[in-house]
């Protein structure tokens, strides 16, 4: 009996292909092209040690590394704290607004201002409190003031997701700058019924990528300006809810992975003025069992993934590596999973996923879910684990 089912599964994984030996959600579910899914793995055996930087850093979400070496991290309850060189974290940065830290919500990314060397402006996203219990995605800026005591100064919430909705879930969101200056949002759509049926409706933010000046002002080229009924600050449309996002540095578009239900996470390119489905098109199935929506896959014009996972990562963090410290690692992306407690890198060529490894399996105390992937002026790849006592990893080759 048990070498049956032993054998039951060898064959199950060879019918799959991929890294994951778990079956699909969506067993009847066909990609668009090969390899949109389970590409094959790919190991690369680079041999990394894996050091504890930072401890005790009560659900970290988000991080960014300033010019002095030191670090910047958000907890997801509403601070933000300064990482010394040594590892020791700043009291609570003052001069924040207040954060809705229920479920999904709270303190989320943070980012430095492309010239933040002459104006020291930082910009963080948060979950933006509002009475009833209402609550929205929001982005603010501030002066960074560091010192024994940290602020911010001059804070200014440059951007609020519209409409509000009475759910704590599905903020997103990842602040990435454009090469040209303009600020990319990503959001989510809120995850109740009402806010997923807007992510494709064009006179809402929810389920939307947004493109703001650095001011918060509208980008005069975003590419519904000017159209009726239509919020010109759209970027991208049907999404579903995004926790990671880059540029890829050797095209310069925006890369976004997507949480889906169960089955749907999705990696896109995310193109001026494009749809990306939700909720009409969707891999995988919904949380209690069923089709999402009508059950399809593709639609004439909606966009399909690059790739999709099905069972999913739960993704959040998104980085291209650039370094020197891992040549075998170079424009490879990396992509944290929650779910799966690993750290997901992946081959590119030619905007195509063409094969997947799993790192950061081994990694105790066990279970670390991996909520922001970078890397650092270094050259090390750094990353957040999502725990009441997270910690900063950073992975350097062995010596
Ligand atoms: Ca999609």
């Amino acid at each position: 009996m048990k070498m049956t089912v032993l054998f039951a599964a060898a064959v199950l994984v060879t019918q799959q292909g991929g890294v994951d030996p778990r079956p699909p959600n969506a067993k009847d579910q066909k990609p668009a092209f090969e390899a949109q899914t389970r590409a094959p793995e790919h190991k690369t055996n680079v041999v990394f040690d894996v050091v504890t930087a930072v401890e005790g850093i009560e659900k970290p979400w988000g991080l960014t590394f300033l010019p002095s070496g030191k670090m910047l991290v958000t907890e997801k309850a509403g601070r933000l704290r300064v990482v010394a060189k040594d590892g020791t974290l700043s009291p609570p940065v003052s001069g924040l607004p207040a954060v809705d830290a229920r479920n999904q919500g709270g303190l989320l990314d943070v980012v430095l201002h492309p010239q933040f060397a002459s104006n020291q402006l930082i910009y963080w996203s948060f979950s933006e409190p509002h009475d009833g219990g209402m609550t929205n995605t929001a982005v603010a800026r501030g002066t960074f003031v560091d010192g024994a005591e940290p602020r911010v100064e001059n804070v200014q919430v440059i951007y609020h997701q519209a409409p509000s909705m009475a759910s704590t879930m599905h903020y997103g969101s990842r602040l990435v700058w454009n090469r040209d200056g303009t600020l990319f949002v990503t959001q989510g759509e809120r995850s109740i019924t009402p806010g997923r049926m807007q992510a494709q409706q064009m006179d809402s933010l929810l389920g939307k990528i947004v493109r703001i000046n650095e001011d918060g002002s509208i980008p005069k080229d975003n590419p519904f300006v000017g159209k009726d009924g239509v919020r010109p600050e759209i970027w991208s449309f049907g999404h579903r809810n995004i926790q990671s996002a880059t540029l890829n540095p050797s095209t310069g578009e925006l890369w976004e992975v997507e949480h889906g239900t169960r089955g749907g996470d999705e990696i896109n390119i995310a193109r001026k003025g494009k749809d990306y489905g939700w909720p009409t098109i969707a891999y995988g199935i919904e949380y209690q069992g069923g089709p999402i929506t009508g059950g399809i896959t593709q639609k004439e014009g909606m966009e399909q993934p690059v790739y999709y996972w099905d069972p999913v990562i739960a993704p959040s963090g998104m980085l291209f590596y650039t370094g020197d410290l891992f040549p075998a690692w170079k424009g490879s992306l990396f992509v944290g999973g929650l779910v799966t407690t690993n750290l997901v890198r992946l081959d590119v060529k030619d905007d195509r996923i063409v094969g997947e490894e799993r790192l950061l399996k081994d990694v105790q105390p066990k279970p670390e879910r991996i909520r922001d992937v970078r890397q650092g002026p270094d050259g090390a790849i750094y990353v957040l684990t999502d725990n009441d006592k997270g910690r900063i990893l950073k992975l350097v080759p062995k010596p």
